[in-house]
């Protein structure tokens, strides 16, 4: 099977479809996007276990270890095995639609028998059979088609876990993806027993001293570009080092200079290791489209959520992306 075509020749599933095609699956390989956040790991958990109990062989593997404020989900996702001599009938991807964004190595995928990407990004065409929504608020909520379309009933664990997805991926049901279907996608899972409060309480409440150190560093090189439009802020190598803080302890740290009265787009540039800048992207609008700014970088991702990653030391991508977001910032209308 070749690992791309053109979005024309691919094959585009509904839920049902997609439903189908796994039930035709003895053993499938769940996996899902680098720089896990609620959406992929909720997806992936609850999709793992509604398989188990459809009894298709499944197991959910990514190489990043599940961060600490999603480890109260039910803990179906494992790091891959150093050597891996299983063989599964199919490989589901979710919550991407980049290859090179799965948290896998991608000989992994390639061993199984088939591919099937289920996602809510824009569908660049890179996965010959796919299940792509970018009218989902989360792929949470295809997940929870597709388990229904499989008869699958909604255990708790389950619900806590699409719940965190859909939660996350809308902001706390405040971004503009936020609709009837996420809503009632929250219903539904309140109705199989998930506790939003505690969720939320997971999720939100559990940040740890280090982070808030990071916070208040990170806060304070906040700048204002295009008359205000614009919000940049940057986190070091030696502010990560300094707090004792990783960069998994950043998940929505953009969002600080996205809440800003007058501010449309807001940056983060985030250094890993010395040797690549990450760039986080956030818009309060879907007008203002990041992801077409992310794309400059080789990135992508939503209209009002967007990354990319960059080769290089901070202070060498800081000057010139500070200029880019200033040109961008200023084509903005207010
Ligand atoms: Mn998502």
């Amino acid at each position: 099977m070749p690992m791309t075509a053109s979005p024309d020749r691919a094959e585009r599933l509904a839920p049902r479809e997609a439903g189908a095609c796994i039930r035709a699956a003895r053993s499938v390989l769940v996996t899902s996007h680098v720089r896990p956040d609620g959406d992929s790991i909720g997806s992936m958990v609850a999709l793992t276990l509604g398989l188990r109990q459809a009894g298709i062989e499944a197991v959910a593997w990514a190489a990043t270890p599940v961060p600490r404020r999603y480890s109260f989900l039910d803990p179906a996702i494992t790091q891959p095995p150093r050597a891996a001599d299983q063989l599964f009938d199919l490989c589901v991807i979710l919550d991407t639609a980049t290859l090179s964004r799965v948290d896998l190595d991608q000989g992994l995928v390639r061993a199984c028998g088939g591919i099937l990407a289920v996602d809510h990004h824009p569908d660049l065409g890179e996965f010959p059979r796919a299940c792509i929504d970018t009218t989902a608020g989360a792929t949470a909520i295809l997940v929870h088609d597709i388990l229904g379309a499989m008869g699958v009933t909604i255990t708790r664990p389950m619900a806590d876990a699409l719940y965190a997805g859909v939660l996350t991926d809308t902001g706390s049901f405040t971004y503009s993806n936020t609709d009837h279907r996420a809503f009632a996608l929250a219903l539904a899972m309140v109705d199989a027993g998930t506790d939003p409060a505690l969720v939320a309480r997971m999720v939100y409440d559990t940040m740890t001293r280090p982070q808030i150190l990071l916070l208040a560093d990170m806060l304070s090189t906040l700048e204002f570009l295009g008359g205000g439009r614009a919000a940049l802020m940057h986190i070091s190598d030696a502010m990560f080092a300094r707090t004792g803080s990783t960069e998994a302890d950043i998940e929505d740290f953009v969002n600080h200079a996205r809440a800003i009265e007058g501010v449309r787009v807001a940056a983060l540039l985030s250094e890993s290791g010395g040797t690549q800048v990450r760039i986080s992207l956030r818009a309060k609008t879907p007008d203002v489209a990041v992801n077409t700014l992310a794309a400059r970088y080789g990135g992508g991702g939503h209209p009002c959520a967007a990354g990319a990653t960059v080769a290089g030391r901070l202070a060498d991508v800081l000057p010139s992306f500070r200029t880019t977001l200033e040109s961008f910032a200023t084509t903005l209308r207010n």
